[in-house]
């Protein structure tokens, strides 16, 4: 059986719940921590020490949509919009900004945070990084609200990885941190997706 490596609330989320939408299952190897610097093991299956990580057999594979995508493949899963269907190029675009758009400047925002012995010259360039990742957001949701304009799901019609790319972001952004900065069509739509039983079920993974 295929394994996942995961850490909870980590990008692996992502995964487990493409799982639980299709009803499949993987072992799944919860870490308990980000693996960059200290867990030697999983370094030597990922040497960007980045998570998650699917192994099947021979094969490794690291980024979480290219994770996403090789399973409901795999099971044939409706999740993925075929090529062939009319929304296909919608689909990429939309699988694709869930992570290079819209969670780049969420991951900007939880580095920065992370950083220890601050001085007071660097706590002033945090807020700085901050405020521009804060900005940057606000515009990029604009295209979501925009496109949720009658539409339950971003594309095709129906559920599919391109709401799971985009909502695994948007559950960060349920954060008091974030608070405003989606607008109404784009936050009743994140409640939909948090509130899916295969949404709730991967998250309670530990
Ligand atoms: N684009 C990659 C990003 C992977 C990534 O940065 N994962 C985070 C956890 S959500 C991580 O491993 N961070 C630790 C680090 O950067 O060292 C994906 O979607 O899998």
């Amino acid at each position: 059986m295929a394994r996942l490596y995961h850490v909870p609330t980590s990008r692996s989320l992502r995964v487990l719940w493409t799982l639980e939408e299709i009803g499949a299952t993987v072992e799944v190897i919860s870490l308990g921590v980000r693996p960059r610097l200290l867990a030697p093991e999983y370094l030597a299956i990922n040497p960007a020490g980045t998570l998650p990580a699917l192994v099947d057999g021979d094969r490794a594979i690291f980024e979480s949509l290219a994770i996403c995508e090789y399973l409901a493949a795999r099971h044939g899963s409706d999740l993925v919009v075929a090529p062939g269907e009319p929304e296909r190029p919608e689909y990429l675009q939309w699988l694709l900004y869930g992570e290079a758009t819209l969670q780049a400047p969420l991951s900007t925002v939880a580095r920065v945070r992370r950083l220890r012995d601050r001085t007071p010259e660097m706590q002033a360039g945090i807020e700085a990084v901050l405020a521009d990742a804060r900005s940057s957001l606000s515009m990029r949701v604009k295209l979501l609200e925009q496109r949720l304009e009658g539409r339950d799901f971003l594309v095709a019609g129906r559920m599919t990885l391109a709401d799971i790319s985009v909502g695994y972001p948007l559950n960060t952004m349920g954060k008091p941190d974030f608070a405003g900065l989606l607008g109404p069509r784009a936050t009743a739509y994140r409640e939909r997706l948090v509130e899916r039983p295969a949404f709730r079920r991967a998250a309670a993974v530990p």
